[in-house]
């Protein structure tokens, strides 16, 4: 299914399975929108029967711009409940928050003294937020992609669901795999970027891209009047001024919303019907929220559900951190031998004595 994916061959009891770990990650930095569901966590969920998969609430990536400290945990909180919301139970995949394992920031160390400067300068992303937090051009924001590569190999994941925004450091963290391996020893796959079918949602004023930061989303939890009320003034094909322009679907980045929601044979009467005039902006848009509508809503009751139960989340994150720790601690072990590091171990520590 997932061409060129290298598939790692464990041996396992009776045989030789092939198995191949999956991993993502958001960042508790404000509302989940649209952008984030139809670009990563609606694939993440797609792969859980697929795959082993591990998916993390990314707190240390938080922090690299101002955040409101005394927000920070509940917003950590809240982006694990939406998540299991939809449908990343722990029955089939672990869900857990980024600090809980510090065998990331360990490892990201690690890589630090691997990668040039000017490979994280050259970062579109880190460009970009550093014109957004001008006062604020720390080490961390420039480090990101470090500590991505960090959370992405120490669980030698090598399928990587993102949004398009993130395929240029999923590149970086490929080089980094094979700067490690040429360098030390062959630890790390190679992590390929998955793309969904809409890896690309734009804002509502049809120019950036949609972000939580940013005041231009529709966020998954919102009521079908607030949706209406934004979706009503989101810029579509500027070119198409009025009712009886003929548009291009291709240029509006409603059109893209829908190909995400809206099944094929009504997308193409949608397509056809805007490229004729057949259809004015505001009768697409009027399907569009409907079909939004149909899948967020059970996602917002399973939220509400889940707020009354916020032990169980706490749990899930909580068992999910204990197993990943076990994976990354075995990763780190094998990195520190490789390293030529004295990687003493506790219980050689006790045997000295
Ligand atoms: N607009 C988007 N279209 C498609 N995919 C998107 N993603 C984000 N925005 C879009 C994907 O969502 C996943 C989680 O994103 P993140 O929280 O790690 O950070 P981000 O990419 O920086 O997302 P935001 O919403 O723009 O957050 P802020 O405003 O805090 O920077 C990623 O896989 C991302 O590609």
């Amino acid at each position: 299914m997932f061409f060129g994916v290298n598939f790692r061959v464990q041996k396992q009891g009776f045989g030789v399975v092939k198995v191949n770990r999956v991993f993502s990650g958001i960042q508790p930095t404000g509302e989940i929108h649209i952008g984030n569901y139809v670009g990563a966590i609606r694939e993440w969920v797609r792969l859980v029967d697929l795959y082993d998969c591990i998916y993390c609430v990314v707190d240390y990536h938080a922090i690299t711009v101002e955040y409101p400290v005394e927000e920070l945990a509940k917003r950590t909180i809240d982006t694990a409940l939406i998540l299991i919301a939809c449908g990343l139970v722990p029955e089939k995949c672990k869900v857990f928050v980024q600090s809980a394992v510090p065998e990331h920031t360990e490892l990201a160390w690690i890589f630090n003294c691997i990668t040039p400067v000017g490979d994280l300068e050259r970062m579109t992303q880190f460009k970009d937020k550093a014109k957004q937090h001008r006062k604020n051009v720390n080490m961390g924001l420039m480090d990101y992609p470090v500590l991505q590569a960090a959370d992405i190999l120490i669980y030698k994941a090598g399928i990587v669901p993102v949004g398009e925004d993130q395929v240029q450091h999923i590149e970086l963290s490929r080089e980094i795999a094979r700067k490690f391996n040429s360098r030390f020893k062959t630890i790390f796959p190679e992590p390929k970027a998955l793309l969904s079918r809409a890896p690309r949602i734009l804002g509502l004023d049809g120019k950036s891209k949609m972000s939580k930061t940013l005041n231009n989303y529709i966020g998954i939890l919102e009521e079908e009047k607030s949706i209406w009320e934004k979706l009503k003034v989101a810029v579509t094909d500027t070119n198409r001024v009025r009712r009886y322009d003929k548009g291009n679907p291709h240029l509006c980045n409603v059109f893209t919303i829908h190909t995400a929601f809206t099944e094929d044979e009504v997308l193409m009467e949608i397509e056809n019907g805007c490229k004729t005039a057949s259809i004015g902006c505001i009768d697409c848009k009027k399907v569009l929220l409907e079909k939004m509508v149909r899948e967020l809503v059970p996602i917002r009751e399973k939220v509400e559900k889940l707020k009354g139960e916020i032990g169980y989340v706490k749990e899930v994150l909580h068992i999910s951190a204990q197993r990943c720790r076990e994976i990354a601690r075995a990763t780190m072990h094998e990195v520190r031998e490789a390293l030529g590091l004295l990687n003493l171990h506790f219980k050689d520590l006790q045997t000295l004595k």
